[in-house]
């Protein structure tokens, strides 16, 4: 099985450290293909970084439909562009924010989302409402942490993050802990370890969602909705994401 992780930004030392995450709980014959686009925001921070980022997101996911992959990972938390994505593909296409959350449900009464800025708090909210996780997650708070902060050896990043997850256990009531950013991935167990409660990492939750969709056959329904994009001319800059008339991923 070969599963394709996009970090939807352009920061190649993320992009290995996510990799590096799922292949830690990746099964045995599973080939994980960790990239991200050449093309778009250094870090996702905000709705404009995101809107930019899912072009090379979608370039991405079409190219690994052309490769023939069995599942994607959107690693990104604001699972920028997913539904965009499983209109393009016919594998199951699964975001690590959804991911999490469901996870996260499965496991306690309720979770606190720990996220880098205070700015992509509202973004986490929406999902939850979106995903009709709202009503197990006791809050979302953020670590007012740039998000290559957590990129930067020997930077005070993760003491940031385990204080805010302190502070989320002692007063949101919660009984599990959601990282909110791919790039926290690799202080998942350490933070685990030294809360005393589960801490759910969406991107390994992603990359176990996927392989077991994989594993069961299933794959995104193409009729209705997430039916293949209607193939039209697009202008401008955007001119190369024309789709072919005859959509060959349609077939
Ligand atoms: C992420 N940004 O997971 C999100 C985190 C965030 O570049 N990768 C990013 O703060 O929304």
């Amino acid at each position: 099985m070969r599963v394709k992780i996009i970090n939807p930004n352009t920061t190649a030392g993320m992009t290995a450290k996510i990799g590096a995450a799922a292949r830690a709980v990746a099964r045995p014959g599973t080939d994980i293909v960790a990239v991200n686009p050449a093309m778009g925001p250094v870090s996702i921070e905000s709705h404009y970084d995101e809107a930019l980022a899912v072009p090379g997101l979608l370039q991405e996911i079409a190219a690994g439909e052309r490769a023939g992959m069995d599942g994607y990972v959107i690693a990104c938390f604001g699972d920028p562009g997913l539904l965009a994505a499983r209109e393009l593909a016919r594998a199951p296409v699964v975001g690590i924010a959804e991911a999490a959350m469901h996870v996260a449900s499965l496991i306690g009464a309720s979770f606190s989302v720990v996220t880098t800025l205070d700015r992509t708090r509202g973004q986490a909210w929406h999902l939850a409402e979106r995903y009709g996780m709202k009503r197990f997650c006791a809050n979302v708070r953020a670590c007012e942490l740039p998000v290559l902060e957590l990129e930067v050896p020997g930077s005070n990043a993760r003491q940031r993050v385990l204080d805010e997850c302190r502070r989320a256990l002692a007063e949101d009531g919660c009984d599990v802990i959601v990282l909110g950013c791919a790039g926290m991935a690799d202080l998942c167990r350490e933070l685990s370890q030294a809360l005393g409660v589960p801490v759910v990492d969406g991107v390994a939750a992603a990359v176990q969602l996927v392989e077991s969709l994989a594993a069961l056959g299933l794959r995104t329904s193409k009729r209705g909705e997430l039916a293949a994009p209607i193939a039209k001319p697009l202008r401008g800059l955007l001119e190369g994401f024309t789709l072919p008339s005859q959509d060959p991923l349609a077939a």
